[in-house]
This record gives C-alpha cells, sequence and structure tokens, in this order.
C-alpha cells in the first residue's frame, strides 16, 4: 500500500524531470518501538559490543562509533589535516599528504573494506578510499592511525574503491571519471569519445605487513566507474564493477548519461589479468604517483614518488573482462555471502536485478553475447540473470546480507531499507529511513560471515530530527534491531561529515590487540630524547632544534633564548610517558600551524617561524595531571644578528649573562 503510494508519488518526478529528489516518507514520525532503550543502552563503564567504522565524506576523515550505543569514540584523520591531533602539522605527519600535486590537505573519504582472511573479518586493517585526488589509506587497527596512502595514477574521482578480495589479496579502485591518459593529456573535451579512458587499479597488498604496492592497471573504456565488489567462495577470482555513463556522454550527465536503458556491470577475471601479467602481457607506462607510509617506531612518515605502472588492455586480453547489461544507472554492485549472487542497483531502475555466477560462467563458455561495447564481449542480460526483485521500492542503492538468506537494500528515493529473500526474491519488510538513506551496513554484511544482529542506516538528510543547527544540519545513522523477522528502530546519532559505506565488527576482534602506548626505548625517530638529561638546544645555521621532553607536568627545557628572527625553530618533542591514556599536547603563541598532540613513547616535530622578537609562552594542551596548568614555558626571541647566546634551562634561572636586548 504504501509503496505503491510512493511509486505513484515520486516516479512522475523523476521521470519528468531526471532529477534525483528524494520523497519523505509519509509516516515519518516516531517510529521507534517499545524497548528500544533497552536494546542500545550500554550502561556506563559498559563496552560496546561492536566498532563501527563510519566514512566522514566530506570531511576526508573516519569516524569510529560503539554499537549499539553510538558512542562516538574516536575520529581517525586520513585525508584531511587535522589541528586537534596535529595531523598534517607536525613535521612527522605532513609526509603522508603528499601527492603527485604536492601537500594535499583535504580529501572526500566514501568507503571502508575491513581486511578479510577466508572472506571473513581479520581485524587486522582498515581501507578508505579518497575520492578527489585518487588514492587508498591503510589504518592500522591496533594504533588507530593511517599507516599508509597510496595514490593512484590515470585516475579521477577514485569512488569505486577500495574493495577487497577475500584474502586482501588485492585492492581495487577503478576511476568514476574517465580522463585523458598517456602523453598528451590536453585534448579537447569534446573528444572524450576518443580519448578518455577508465582504468581499474589492483593494488596488492602484503600479507604480513599491509604494505601497499600498485600491482597493476586495466585500461577500459571511458564509462564511469562507480561501486564494486569481490566474488567470494565460487566466484573468488573476479571482481565486479558497476558503471554508468555507458553514454560516455562528457556534459549535463544527470540528462545525457541516463539515456540507455541499461549500463553495465563489468566482471573481471582477476586471476587471468594476473597470469597475463606473468606472462609478460602488460605495458608499463610512465606515470607518477605518491606513496606514503607512516612509520610507528619512528613515528615518521616518509613519502617517494613512483614513476611507472603497467598495464593490461582487456580490448586485447579478451578473456578479461565481460560486461553484463544492468538497468539503470547501477549504483551499488554486491556480492552475497555464498558468493553466487550478484545484486545490481539501478538507481533509476523499477527493480533490482540478482545476476547468478554460474549463469555467467556458463554465458561466458556458450559465447552468449549480444555483441561487444569499446571491444568488450557483452554477455546477453538474461543469460546471465538469475532474477528480478519486482516493484521493491526507489532509486535503490546498496545492498548488505545478513547470511540467512536475506539481502538487505537501501532506497534513496523512496527512503527505506528493504529486507528481501535471495532465492525467490519476494520483499519480506521495508523500514521507513529519516531521511534518504545512502549507504547501509550489517556487520560483516559483505563478507562470507555476517553477523545478522543490526543493520545500521546512513542517511544524507536529517530535516526536522534533531535540534536545528542554522543552514547546516547533521547527517545521521539509525540502528535497526534484525535479530527478529521485522527491522525494529533502536537508536538514531548523528554522524561527522556525510557518511557513506561503513562497516562493523565484533569488538573482540579489535579490542584485544589495541596498542596502549609506544615503547620509548623503541623510538627510533632521529630527533628522540630519552630523558631529560639528554634535552638540549643546538643551532645549526638559521635551523633551531629543540630536543625536548615533557612528562607530567613540565617540559625539559621550559626556559629558551637565544632565537633570533630569520630562525626556524623545530621542537621535538618526546612524550617520555609509559602509561595508557597520557598523552601531552603542545602549543606556542602565534605558531601558524597547530598543536602536537604526543602520545607516550612518541616524538613528534612542531616548526615554528618567529615573526617579532620578545617572549613567546608555550604549554601542554592536554589536561594531564592536577598541575596541568602548570605545564608551560617560555622562549624569548630577538632581533636578527643578536649576541644573545643559545640557552635554555629548566628549574633554575636562565644564564644571568644574557641581557635584555634595547
Ligand atoms: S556512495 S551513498 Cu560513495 Cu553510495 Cu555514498
Ligand atoms: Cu601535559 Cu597537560
Amino acid at each position: 500500500m504504501k509503496s505503491a503510494f510512493l511509486i505513484n508519488r515520486c516516479l512522475p518526478v523523476l521521470m519528468a524531470a531526471s532529477l534525483f529528489y528524494s520523497c519523505k516518507p509519509n509516516n515519518a514520525g516516531n517510529a521507534v518501538s517499545g524497548n528500544a532503550a533497552e536494546k542500545s543502552y550500554v550502561a556506563p563503564g559498559k563496552y560496546d559490543e561492536f566498532y563501527n567504522f563510519v566514512s566522514g565524506g566530506f570531511s576526508g576523515q573516519l569516524s569510529v562509533y560503539g554499537l549499539p550505543s553510538g558512542r562516538l569514540l574516536r575520529v581517525i584523520p586520513v585525508f584531511s589535516v587535522d589541528p586537534e591531533k596535529g595531523y598534517g602539522y607536525s613535521e612527522e605527519s605532513k609526509p603522508m599528504l603528499n601527492t603527485s600535486h604536492g601537500f594535499v590537505p583535504w580529501d572526500d573519504l566514501h568507503h571502508t573494506e575491513l581486511s578479510q582472511t577466508n572472506g571473513e573479518i581479520d581485524g587486522r586493517w582498515i581501507f578508505v578510499n579518497g575520492n578527489n585526488t585518487p588514492r587508498v589509506a591503510r589504518v592500522d587497527l591496533k594504533t588507530f592511525r593511517t599507516a599508509e596512502i597510496i595514490e593512484l595514477p590515470n585516475s579521477a574521482g577514485n569512488h569505486s574503491s577500495p574493495f577487497i578480495t577475500e584474502n586482501t589479496e588485492y585492492v581495487v579502485a577503478g576511476t568514476r571519471f574517465s580522463v585523458p591518459v598517456g602523453d598528451n593529456t590536453d585534448v579537447p573535451i569534446s573528444s572524450y569519445k576518443e580519448n578518455f579512458k577508465g582504468t581499474i587499479s589492483f593494488i596488492g597488498v602484503d600479507k604480513a605487513t599491509g604494505k601497499m604496492s600498485l600491482s597493476f592497471q586495466l585500461e577500459t573504456p571511458g564509462v564511469n566507474f562507480d561501486l564494486s565488489h569481490a566474488g567470494k567462495g565460487p566466484s573468488h577470482g573476479w571482481f565486479f564493477f558497476s558503471c554508468y555513463n555507458s553514454e560516455q556522454a562528457n556534459t549535463l550527465l544527470e540528462v545525457n548519461a541516463s539515456q540507455r536503458d541499461k549500463d553495465f556491470i563489468l566482471a573481471v577475471n582477476w586471476k587471468k589479468a594476473e597470469e597475463y601479467l606473468k606472462a609478460g602481457k602488460g605495458k608499463k607506462k610512465t606515470v607518477r604517483y605518491a606513496h606514503n607510509t607512516y612509520d610507528e617506531t619512528s613515528h615518521t612518515s616518509t613519502s617517494e614518488i613512483l614513476t611507472e605502472v603497467t598495464s593490461l588492455d582487456p580490448k586485447e586480453l579478451k578473456d578479461i573482462c565481460y560486461l553484463i547489461p544492468c538497468p539503470k544507472s547501477p549504483h551499488g554492485c554486491d556480492v552475497d555471502p555464498s558468493g553466487e549472487y550478484i545484486v545490481g542497483s539501478g538507481k533509476l531502475a523499477a527493480l533490482i536485478p540478482v545476476f547468478s555466477y554460474t549463469k555467467l560462467q556458463k554465458a561466458i563458455t556458450d559465447k552468449a553475447f549480444e555483441g561487444e561495447y569499446d571491444g568488450i564481449p557483452v554477455v546477453k542480460y538474461e543469460a546471465a540473470l538469475y532474477g528480478e526483485v519486482e516493484k521493491p521500492g526507489l532509486g535503490p542503492l546498496h545492498t548488505e546480507f545478513d547470511g540467512k538468506g536475506n539481502a538487505y537494500t537501501s532506497f534513496f528515493v523512496s527512503s527505506e531499507i528493504v529486507k528481501w529473500n535471495i532465492k525467490d526474491l519476494k520483499v519480506l519488510d521495508r523500514a521507513p529511513t529519516y531521511y534518504s538513506i545512502g549507504h547501509l551496513c550489517i556487520p560483516g554484511g559483505d563478507t562470507k560471515k555476517p553477523n545478522a544482529k543490526y543493520v545500521i542506516a546512513y542517511n544524507k538528510i536529517t530535516k526536522d530530527r534533531y535540534l536545528p543547527t542554522g543552514p547546516e544540519l547533521a547527517q545521521s545513522a539509525q540502528l535497526f534491531d534484525i535479530s527478529g523477522d521485522k527491522m525494529q528502530l533502536i537508536l538514531d546519532f548523528p554522524t561527522i561529515g556525510e557518511p557513506h559505506y561503513a562497516q562493523a565488527v565484533s569488538a573482540d576482534l579489535i579490542a584485544k590487540n589495541s596498542t596502549k602506548f609506544f615503547k620509548l626505548d623503541e623510538n627510533t625517530n632521529p630527533y628522540v630524547t630519552k630523558g631529560e638529561a639528554n634535552a638540549k638546544v643546538v643551532r645549526e645555521g638559521n635551523k633551531v632544534h629543540v630536543y625536548a621532553t615533557c612528562i607530567r607536568s613540565h617540559f625539559a627545557p621550559d626556559n629558551i633564548e637565544g632565537i633570533r628572527l630569520g630562525d626556524e625553530v623545530y621542537f621535538h618533542i618526546t612524550n617520555l610517558e609509559q602509561d595508557w591514556d597520557i598523552p601531552h599536547g603542545f602549543a606556542v603563541k602565534g605558531a601558524n600551524n597547530a598543536e602536537l598532540l604526543i602520545m607516550p613513547g612518541e616524538t613528534q616535530t612542531l616548526k615554528w617561524v618567529p615573526e617579532k622578537t620578545g617572549v613567546v609562552p608555550f604549554y601542554c594542551t592536554d589536561f594531564c595531571s592536577a598541575l596541568h596548568q602548570e605545564m608551560s614555558g617560555y622562549i624569548r626571541v630577538s632581533p636578527a644578528g643578536s649576541n644573545v647566546p643559545l640557552t635554555f634551562s629548566l628549574g633554575k634561572t636562565n644564564t644571568p649573562e644574557a641581557p635584555a636586548t634595547k
């Protein structure tokens, strides 16, 4: 009844204007059930059962919530600078944001993918994508810090990323915007069809260390790759990518890229691609991309620029890529836990097609092709189709699975989650979301072993759901209990930035491995100071290196004189604490960057270029002890050429022979 109403109400809008407005569910009231508070309540001092890693969208960061409480546990800086933590501001972390375009302090983070072993979440790392300046990052789940960022050449709008294979062999990244590739990229935009290409990057992941390397790229037709998922179980060895703009339009895409009834899912046989690579069928291409790694013993990142990638051409290597027609402008591309069913979600389609891996293989063997698209064989729709979910809702985006034979699909336009059965394709339940859901997540919901206790909706629009905060309102997550037959809304909570994909995992898998502090003995930072006795200030030309320590509740040294205008001062601060949860902060008046937040056992460096003479205080910004307010010091800046000697001290008056300068 309701869905028919919504379809009637929304469809004309959708079709007539080709716009992608969303409808507000008509019963958008208080749909929370009676025992909701009980189900989402986690008593003070008690731990949550799940970690929920939620993309921050245009915040560029990754946030971590506890479930079922919805409590925000942490924001992990990844692609955007974070003055709170000194990320992108400390000398040690700046190289993390280096790219072939130089230092890039922001990105748009869309998707999360936890590392897997045998198709199950292993709790070691989480990968995330940077959409704008194409990058993939790996976050270490021992430290909850960004460990590595790799840039992707020949890519733009790195959206179809970072999806992984069942043993984390590869992380993939398909380009959303096709771009001119090769030596001359200064071409007319109107030459799109001839000069613009898509690419799919396969990033290899080292089993032991997680270290990423760009293994190879596939050069593809100039379409827009949107999302993807790897095969699993029987379909392990294959990857599936949705794409839109098979029209290859380059202007007014909302109209011109919505012409065809069907776009495609690209099926990639990556095991075959590996064989061709081994057989030397790849072509080396000259490119430029940055690869940045953070080392947790030196607490320092390094950035290198790499210049080569191996490219495979599926037009020549015929049996790597096949296209499956998929209605219409598909977004999500999701593979069920068995690995047999591939679900395409056409944003403008009024049904959900479910493809069969077995049928696809047969179609390929039988050459059941309807032709070629840009040199890639196109499998007949019916030959790969398992069946269609009819009238599921409007604007399907993403699907997750419960491991009990059911799928949960998000519908942006009709603003709901719809539960349906994979075998008989019947709709079983629907629940409104407030409002306009994008992604959704079931813990392990894209793996072989979902943990179907909850589904979480990540909503684009909140309108009247929270107290107004001016023109900009929070996005939100909504938690549903799915342990019974019907979805039951039990909580909603605002999120940071715009949440796209998110993943959740049982806390047991991660909490026990969490680092408590860094061992000072193991600190190999070149500027470490392993005790107050070693604190010093050293001048090298106009560079002054302050080797300082901090421990409750003082810095050593805390008085420094002999700095001159024109100097660059590097405060290398080592936190001597060896205890959990005792960071110290460091901030200097007038510094034009940020604070440092230094973890126990760690060394971090703040660069400061004084721009006027005088005495400048510095202090600890993190309330670390009863005498935190006393944790401060002074640094004296004299004119260029001044003869004030360089001195430093703690607990005694600074050199009496240093007179005030006029
Ligand atoms: S995309 S809904 Cu990157 Cu679906 Cu956000
Ligand atoms: Cu250290 Cu406050």
